[in-house]
């Protein structure tokens, strides 16, 4: 019974892409996208940035809680959880009477928490279909008490408010079918003929879809499952013909899209070119759970948003309406106060490109033709910011919010500005920076350190990587489904299996250095050398022994331990490089998931 939870879960995770991919390279082009995302087709969708995913369906009717039993994790796979037998599934869906619904209440919220597209499911792998299907009887029509179909009442508010509306459709998971993908508990998997389910149930439910709703932004296809390229290519010729121009999620599968999503809470690596989208839950389930309270707060999303931004992405952030059909108080709460900040910040974020330069231990920033922004995360003790490897000349700067104008100096390629005693907002005051001239990409940057911040953290995936080591994404779940990925550098097993980084120390001082790492047994005993060496300078070495944290366990939470491994003295500002080794050949050395370089005070 275990062992199918994890096959089905990693059938989901396969949706989003290899478990444990390569990290992406700076300045990587997603799939088909050669314009670079620039097509008339993708402007709308490159330009919003900010859009809102809903979950909902009988699951909601459940919150996590089904014939007795409690679920923790995502609640829309309870059915899948408790194998739940489809014909009670469905006779306990009855229950699902949200008279509280209001469109026009949910799109309010959208457009005043600053999002410009909206998609809901249509069908989750529950198979019930939240419209009016003709197809199937299994929809909150025909199958509830509540008789309305919440699709259209939620189509005519978008339009209303010019908020572009796409629909989730679960194109092979079909728990409800004997022929769907997914449910071996009621149907013999060997028997299933999933060709006759897409005939049957899918591509018919897609020509609804695309029919019956208006003008839509998104199909968001998930999970293809076993889906061949023929089939993915089937469902995408499908939309593109009925609705040219309609958007195809990638998770139609098989390297298809129009759209490149990542897997289910993740942050590209770095700049990703090319029309693309990260997609968070709000809490730690896309359905709703009456029982989870782990709303990411306003300033993770507002700083979220911009990290997303700066890579050159879209923040699709979800929200689980209850059975009632009401949005929970904290999702409606956070994204207001997320729209609250962006009327002050919208500049910076819609309509905006990747950052050519990498983030700063202040923030990261987001840009235009001949603007900069600037979003500031940490002030700097000194209240003086660097921003280094600016190749354009720096013309004036100001803050966004209010418009203040803030001094500006720059010496070379050093651009230095000063902020204000207290930064207007905590949680990211932005800077807008205007100037002429060119801005070269600039990714592969020495980092800043000094004694301006508390501490600066070095994460592997922006390490140069020597030999065989591997940077990889560790993905792992605390509960069910609710998956987290950590980024580490892999497979260091000889002393020319290395990681290294440049920095750039900007104040003489102490500074203490910490390796942040995973290692399970297969790492008991190994030793690795950290070589720490200014530049015309002589290298100093500092040994270290691995100290276990647990195994890796993709249904676990990962841990990580903080070994600090050295102290070095830095006597003037400069350049040093910062390797770490291990030292003689044998087993991998551990799972390096950052450095911290930590000024003494
Ligand atoms: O299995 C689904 C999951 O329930 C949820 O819909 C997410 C959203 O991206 N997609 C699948 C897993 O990746």
């Amino acid at each position: 019974m275990k062992m199918d939870i994890r096959k089905a879960v990693l059938l989901a995770a396969m949706a989003m892409g290899p478990v444990a991919a390569i990290a992406q390279q700076p300045g990587e082009l997603w799939g088909q996208q050669g314009d670079a995302g620039k097509s008339e087709k993708t402007k709308w969708f490159t330009e919003a940035k900010f859009g809102m995913f809903l979950h909902w369906g009988p699951y909601a009717h459940f919150g996590g809680e089904i014939r007795g039993k409690r679920y923790y994790g995502i609640t829309e796979w309870i059915m899948h959880r408790d194998k739940t037998p489809a014909d009670e599934y469905a006779r306990l869906s009855q229950g699902f009477n949200p008279s509280a619904f209001n469109a026009e209440e949910w799109v309010n919220i959208a457009k005043a928490s600053g999002i410009k597209y909206i998609v809901i499911t249509s069908k989750h792998h529950d198979g019930f279909a939240m419209f009016d299907s003709k197809v199937s009887d299994f929809d909150i029509v025909d199958a509830t008490p509540f008789k309305r179909d919440p699709l259209k009442e939620l189509a005519a508010a978008c339009k209303k408010a010019g908020i572009k509306l796409g629909f989730y459709y679960s194109q092979f998971q079909d728990w409800h079918e004997p022929n769907g993908g997914g449910n071996g508990w009621d149907f013999n998997k060997d028997k299933k003929d999933y060709s006759s389910y897409y005939r049957n149930k899918s591509l018919p439910q897609i020509t609804e879809l695309l029919s019956n709703y208006g003008d839509l932004g998104i199909i968001w296809f998930d999970t293809p499952g076993n889906m061949s390229k023929e089939e993915s290519a089937e469902f995408m010729a499908k939309v593109h013909r009925l609705q040219p121009g309609c958007l195809v999620s990638s998770r139609v599968g098989n390297g298809l899209g129009d759209f490149k999503d990542f897997g289910d809470g993740e942050v590209p690596t770095g700049v990703v070119k090319g029309a693309w989208e990260a997609i968070f839950t709000h809490n730690d389930s896309w359905g709703y759970s009456s029982f989870d309270q782990n709303f990411k707060s306003p300033k993770e999303i507002i700083r979220l948003l911009a990290e997303v931004a700066s890579k050159g992405g879209n923040l699709m952030m979800n929200i689980g309406p209850d059975g009632m059909g009401r949005i929970p108080g904290p999702s409606e709460q956070y994204f207001r106060e997320t729209g609250r900040w962006l009327q002050k910040n919208e500049e910076a974020i819609y309509g905006t490109g990747y950052s050519p330069i990498a983030p700063q231990p202040w923030g990261v920033m987001t840009a235009k033709p001949g603007k900069l922004y600037l979003h500031v995360f940490t002030r700097p003790h000194n209240g003086r910011l660097l921003l280094p490897a600016f190749t354009g000349k720096a013309t004036k700067a100001r803050l966004l919010d209010g418009g203040a104008p803030l001094k500006l100096q720059q010496s070379g390629t050093d651009v230095w500005v000063t902020l204000p005693a207290t930064l207007p907002d905590a949680r990211n005051t932005v800077i807008a920076l205007d100037y002429s001239g060119t801005l070269e990409e600039r990714h592969d940057i020495p980092f800043v350190a000094g004694t301006q911040y508390e501490s600066l953290a070095l994460p592997s995936e922006r390490a140069r990587a020597y030999g065989a080591t591997d940077v990889k994404r560790m993905t792992h779940s605390y509960y069910f489904g609710d998956w987290k990925h950590a980024t580490c550098a892999t497979n260091m097993r000889e002393p020319g299996d290395s990681i290294s980084y440049r920095l750039r120390f900007t104040e003489p001082g102490d500074y203490k250095i910490t390796l942040q790492y995973a290692a399970d047994t297969s790492h008991k005993k190994r030793e690795g050398i950290l070589e720490m060496k200014p530049q015309g300078g002589a290298q100093q070495d500092f040994r270290f022994q691995v100290l276990l944290t647990g195994k890796y366990d993709s249904h676990k939470p990962l841990l990580f331990i903080d070994q600090t491994i050295a102290v070095v003295s830095v006597k003037a500002p400069g350049e040093w490089a910062l390797r770490i080794r291990p030292d003689a050949a044998g087993k991998e050395l551990f799972r390096l998931r950052q450095v911290m370089v930590e000024p003494l005070q």
